[in-house]
């Protein structure tokens, strides 16, 4: 897949693309991500990018002709107009659902706003979606369009070894919707505090049973509607029942 990203700060991209276990999808070519700058096909000496708002106010917004250009651009190198995507608060919120989709997908162009925000007659015109990552203000998309990026590679096949698998996330179907129970590694004493007893036991259906039940008791108390959702999904067994109506009988 190929994702355009059109940005007025390509180099904050290149140590995410060549770091981590991200760094195989990227230079493999199964997230082919190409970077644009809109100044490289802004006009005049100074090739400007952003201008005063109209009706006055503080700051600047991104003009729309440069960024429609880069899309002149992109879409005489891909051949075909891909779907536009814009990052911003009011969009669409990210999720594992989302995330799937665009990792199914076969990419799209990523506008990352800065300055106020970008000439709403470039987003009328063009913008088929816009994400937001949460309630929050930044001070550009790129960030957005870093997360994006990360979790669609991360879901390409050979990207994460077994051992971090996200066949073993939270938010994989796997994990059954259920938040993902606590991890230990060496050393098994740590500032006073040892590992729990069945993980050092070699018992593989104890630790399953230890683990799926940790995974309950942190979805109950900290995402109570994901139990709820797995529930509607069939995907609660009867001992996860019985492990919840314990929790449910001791906190009252
Ligand atoms: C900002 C904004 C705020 C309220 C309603 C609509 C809005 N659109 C934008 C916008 O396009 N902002 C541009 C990108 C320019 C200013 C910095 N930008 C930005 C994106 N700030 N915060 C985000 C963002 C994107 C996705 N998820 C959370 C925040």
């Amino acid at each position: 897949m190929r994702f355009d990203v059109v940005t007025l700060f390509p180099e904050l991209f290149a140590p995410f693309l060549t770091t981590g276990i991200t760094r195989r999808a990227y230079s493999s070519g199964a997230v082919d991500v190409h970077l644009f700058n809109p100044r490289d096909v802004a006009s005049g000496n100074y090739r400007r990018v952003d201008d005063r708002p109209f009706g006055g106010g503080p700051g600047m917004v991104m003009m729309a002709e440069p960024l429609d250009k880069t899309l002149d651009v992109i879409a005489a190198e891909r051949g075909h107009r891909a779907k536009v995507v814009l990052f911003s608060p009011i969009g669409q919120p990210l999720n594992h659902t989302v995330v799937q989709e665009w990792a199914n997908s076969d990419g799209a162009i990523l506008i990352c706003g800065r300055y106020e925000g970008v000439d709403q007659r470039f987003i009328d015109a063009h913008v088929d979606a816009q994400i937001s990552i949460g309630d929050f203000v930044l001070s550009g998309g790129e960030l957005p369009a870093m997360v994006l990026l990360d979790a669609v590679a991360r879901l390409q096949p050979d990207v994460l070894s077994d051992a971090d698998s996200h066949h073993f996330d939270s938010f994989n179907p796997a994990l059954d919707g259920l938040l993902d129970c606590p991890h230990y590694t060496r050393p098994e004493e740590w500032a006073g505090q040892g590992v729990p007893e069945v993980l050092l036991s070699g018992h593989h259906i104890n630790i399953s049973r230890w683990r799926r039940d940790e995974q309950l008791r942190l979805t109950v108390r900290y995402r109570p509607d994901l139990i709820a959702a797995a529930r509607a999904a069939g995907l609660l067994t009867v001992k996860d029942e019985a492990l919840l109506a314990s929790i449910a009988i001791m906190t009252g």
